[in-house]
């Protein structure tokens, strides 16, 4: 095992009894949400996988090592502290070199999580495209990121502060599978719609795990997106976000904001421009992803 993973006792006997384990990132804990909302979904989300049978291992950096489990204090650290990094992959080196706390990405996260042997990781929405990206080039390394390394990731598709259209052409591109549970068209976080067919579909947490073991037993490495729509109950209308978004996207551009400042910045100025709605829609999104992550990371594991 690499020596700068430690892995918490009770996700190191999970994984060693071939039990679920279900991996979660800690940048949506220190920059994705306000505290403490934040740390209360955290340890909700915690819940819900335990709920749903799997083992929950949140991700995250502190005194020189990839931790693999967090306790309850840890987290509340996580959610409360400022100065924590948000740690992407090019940031993993100096921020652990440096002996820094760091929040991992979606990307950063799933790297840990491969180290760790965990298959399956839970969020709420990923990075991809930007729009405007074909003058910035602002394209998460989440993407390039799942295109190498075999761990799953269940999200609520992709947030409309990027261009869901481009994302899935590079999804298409670097060979990623795309599949959207219990629906056709694929999700937009918020909202269960996004103007653009799911390129895959399927229903049950059995057939998801079966197409995930069916892929890396043919020796076809990377990540699969499993999309899971938001609750209807729980859904923004698309056109209601984005007016929304727009305006982050403006205040964005008028503050000159860049590099791996730009996806935080949106996510707060939308939190606070639509008074906790879109944050009661995200807390709910990310708790029915834990249900349906733990439910497929359960099925996986009896295949194995
Ligand atoms: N999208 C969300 N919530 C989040 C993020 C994205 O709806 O919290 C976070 C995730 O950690 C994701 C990261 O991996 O932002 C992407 O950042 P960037 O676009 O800088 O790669
Ligand atoms: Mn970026």
């Amino acid at each position: 095992m690499n020596s700068f993973v430690q892995i918490h006792t009770e996700v190191k006997e999970a994984l060693a009894g071939g039990k679920a384990v279900v991996a979660l990132e800690s940048t949506i804990i220190s920059h994705g949400m306000p505290y403490p909302k934040n740390v209360e979904t955290a340890l909700a989300v915690e819940r819900v996988v335990r709920e749903n049978g799997a083992v929950p291992a949140t991700i995250a950096i502190m005194h020189g090592k990839c931790h693999v489990g967090l306790s309850a204090e840890q987290v509340e650290y996580f959610g409360k502290a400022t100065g924590v990094w948000k740690v992407s992959l090019r940031d993993m080196p100096y921020v652990i070199s440096q002996q820094l706390y760091g929040a991992t990405t979606v990307a950063a996260t799933m790297r840990i999580a491969d180290m760790a042997g965990i298959k399956l990781f839970v969020t709420g929405g990923i990075g991809g495209v930007h729009r405007g990206a074909e003058a910035s080039m602002d394209i998460s390394a989440d993407l390039t990121e799942m295109e190498q390394t075999s761990v799953a990731v269940v999200s609520a598709g992709v947030k409309s502060i990027l261009d869901i259209g481009l994302t899935l052409e590079y999804l298409e591109t670097m060979g990623i599978p795309v599949v959207t549970i219990g629906q056709d068209e694929f999700p937009s976080f918020y909202s269960r719609k996004s103007g653009f067919i799911s390129p895959l579909r399927l229903d049950t947490p059995e057939a998801i795990a079966s197409m995930l073991h069916t892929k890396w037993q043919l020796g076809l490495n990377g990540s699969v997106l499993i999309a899971n729509p938001v609750p209807a109950a729980e859904e923004i209308a698309a056109a209601e976000m984005e007016e929304h978004i727009q305006l982050a996207l403006a205040a964005a551009a008028e503050r000159n904001v860049r590099g791996k400042e730009v996806t935080p910045f949106l996510l707060q100025y939308i939190a606070q421009h639509t008074k906790g709605e879109s944050l009661d829609a995200n807390i709910a999104l990310i708790k029915h992803n834990a249900a349906t992550g733990a439910a497929i990371a359960v099925a996986f594991a009896k295949l194995i």
